[in-house]
């Protein structure tokens, strides 16, 4: 009895207070507003950070601060129309896919002081590393008889999971938790771990060896991030294979060092800096791709709204040492060229592609290639009229750009575009062939039209004169991302849809071989090969 009077006065006393706080940070409408800004707040981050940037200062997104929302007199009426029906510039319409009242919260808090979401110490990180097997207490061989270079891990999208699937027998070995809305997948240099990193910054390293595969290690590396990769470089200057990852963050905008087998926070960067142009204080410069060198010890590390290339030497993280290219502003996908010496990124706001050298660690050269290009890691070839080169689509217009990308052997046509084939239209994002392929695959995601971006082309690399072969994959849902399986044979497509599918090609025939279904295919997106991602095969 006397116990459950202690409890009133209490919970009485607690609800005063709170009523108190809340009227003070909010005097209008106490319960109400913080809620619903709650909610504005997060729609925000999961649908539109990716491309306006947390502080809505603009990227792939124009600039849509309140500031510029004045500027321009877009009333809440206006602004609610851009949502919901998309803009000319590119941006999808959110109506269908958000409700309306979900549109009206975003529309309202696009006309507030974006609000600065909170930093991340090394010791903050720290506090949530989670070491779930030691090193020691790890597998010393497989303990399964299972091709593992030839796993694929599956990002499933919407439900915070990687499913690990083998592409010999096409059987699910296992599913695995990670974090929200993994956005890529990277192989250690060994293969024997997949690193994911979600968008909420959550790292999770998987263990290919265990009969199951599963978590070895997590920790949140910040509160949005977009890239991992992992130490490549063995040779005279040590051997770093599978010692060390780096994650790349948006929020805050920093890269982090983790140790490559506990993924113990070594080390953090910042990455505010200035723009490499107008030489202007930037608050918000996020780190768009990372590659990891094979003939040195760095890591090459784009960031997006300096439009500066960093070759990181992770050799000696006490004294590290950065260069810093000078590039486009913009930054966002990109690979190696076939020898890995060149790396090329897209510059996509500006419609070119960057190129730099990391044995001479300089530029090599700006190009323009068309409307957004969206690599991906990008398709190599050898072009039976041109020689080495390397491709792009485009998110903003039907074309796949080719450009030469052997300057020593053919210099004549390096950096330049030699050829333009035609897609069925914008919105794609992905391209991909195999050394051991004569074919090139390109998807078409994000075109508005459904049987377009339910479809896919194939091109013979030695006609690329001659129309592609085009067909719909899948009668929902948007066809993303492909890979090869270890031997170039097969291709995996994904359905990205809430009742998902992976669908395998045989890459000879073109032929249907095998639909991967499933409830746990939940939102299927990008998904990796082992042997290609840990060789950057592409
Ligand atoms: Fe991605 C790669 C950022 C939307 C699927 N995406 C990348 C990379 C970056 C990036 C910086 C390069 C990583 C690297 O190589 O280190 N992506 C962004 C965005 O900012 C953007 C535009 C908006 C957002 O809010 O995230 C965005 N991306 C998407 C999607 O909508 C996709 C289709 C599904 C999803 O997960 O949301 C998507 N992005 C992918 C995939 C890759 C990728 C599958 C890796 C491609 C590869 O083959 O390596």
């Amino acid at each position: 009895m006397k116990n459950n009077i202690y409890k009133l006065i209490l919970l009485t006393i607690t609800s005063i207070l709170s009523v108190i706080l809340i009227s003070d940070f909010y005097p209008v409408m106490a319960v109400h507003v913080p809620y619903e800004l709650e909610v504005a707040k997060q729609i925000y981050f999961d649908r539109c950070a990716g491309c306006h940037g947390i502080l809505r200062k603009g990227a792939t997104g124009p600039d849509i601060t309140d500031k510029r929302m004045k500027e321009k007199n877009y009333n809440l009426d206006a602004i609610k129309a851009f949502i919901a029906n998309g803009t000319p510039g590119g941006m999808p319409g959110w109506k269908g896919i958000l409700s309306d009242n979900d549109i009206h919260e975003v529309a309202e808090f696009l006309q507030v002081e974006p609000p600065t979401p909170p930093e991340m110490s090394l010791n903050d990180i720290k506090q949530t590393w989670n070491l779930i097997v030691p090193v020691e207490q790890r597998l010393k061989k497989p303990e399964h008889n299972r091709n593992w270079q030839n796993f694929f891990g599956v990002i499933l999208r919407d439900a915070g999971k990687v499913a690990i699937i083998d592409g010999d027998t096409k059987e699910l070995v296992s599913i695995v938790d990670t974090g929200f809305a993994v956005h890529i997948l990277r192989s250690s240099a060994s293969g024997r771990y997949f690193y994911s990193i979600g968008r909420d910054g959550v790292t999770t390293l998987i263990d290919l060896w265990m009969k199951k595969p599963d978590r070895v290690a997590a920790i949140k590396t910040c509160h949005d991030a977009r890239s991992i990769d992992v130490s490549k470089y063995s040779g005279t200057k040590g051997n770093f294979k599978d010692k060390l990852a780096v994650v790349g963050c948006y929020w805050p905008p920093h890269f982090i060092v983790l140790d490559g087998n506990t993924l113990e926070p070594k080390k953090i960067v910042g990455t505010r800096s200035y723009t490499y142009d107008t030489n202007e204080y930037h608050p918000e410069p996020r780190v768009a791709s990372i590659v990891a060198s094979h003939h040195d010890p760095e890591w090459i590390i784009n960031i997006k709204e300096t439009g500066q290339i960093w070759i990181v030497d992770y050799s000696d993280l006490k004294n590290l040492s950065i260069t810093q290219i000078e590039a486009e502003r913009f930054l966002h996908d990109g690979g190696w060229d076939a020898t890995k010496r060149y790396f090329m990124v897209a510059a996509n706001m500006r419609n070119k592609m960057v190129v730099v050298d990391t044995e001479t660690k300089k530029l090599a050269s700006i190009f323009e290639t068309g409307n957004k290009p969206h690599p991906g890691r990008g398709a190599n070839w050898v072009d039976p009229q041109y020689g080495p080169v390397t491709a792009t689509p485009h998110l903003g217009e039907g074309v796949i750009a080719v450009w030469g990308s052997d300057p020593q052997g053919h210099p004549e046509n390096a950096w330049k575009v030699v050829r333009k084939l035609e897609t069925l239209g914008g919105g794609s994002l992905f391209i991909k062939t195999n050394p051991n392929s004569r074919h090139l695959w390109v998807d078409h995601p994000l075109n508005s039209d459904d049987k377009i971006r339910q479809s896919i082309c194939v091109y013979d690399i030695d006609k690329l004169d001659d129309k592609p072969k085009c067909w719909q994959a899948s009668d929902r849902g948007r066809v993303v991302h492909f890979d090869y399986n270890k031997d170039g044979d097969e291709v995996w497509v994904a359905v990205w849809d809430k009742n998902g599918e992976l669908v395998v090609f045989d890459d000879k025939t073109l032929k249907e071989k095998k639909r991967i279904k499933g409830d746990w295919l939940v939102t299927p997106t990008g998904h990796f090969n082992v042997h290609n991602t840990m060789n950057d095969i592409y």
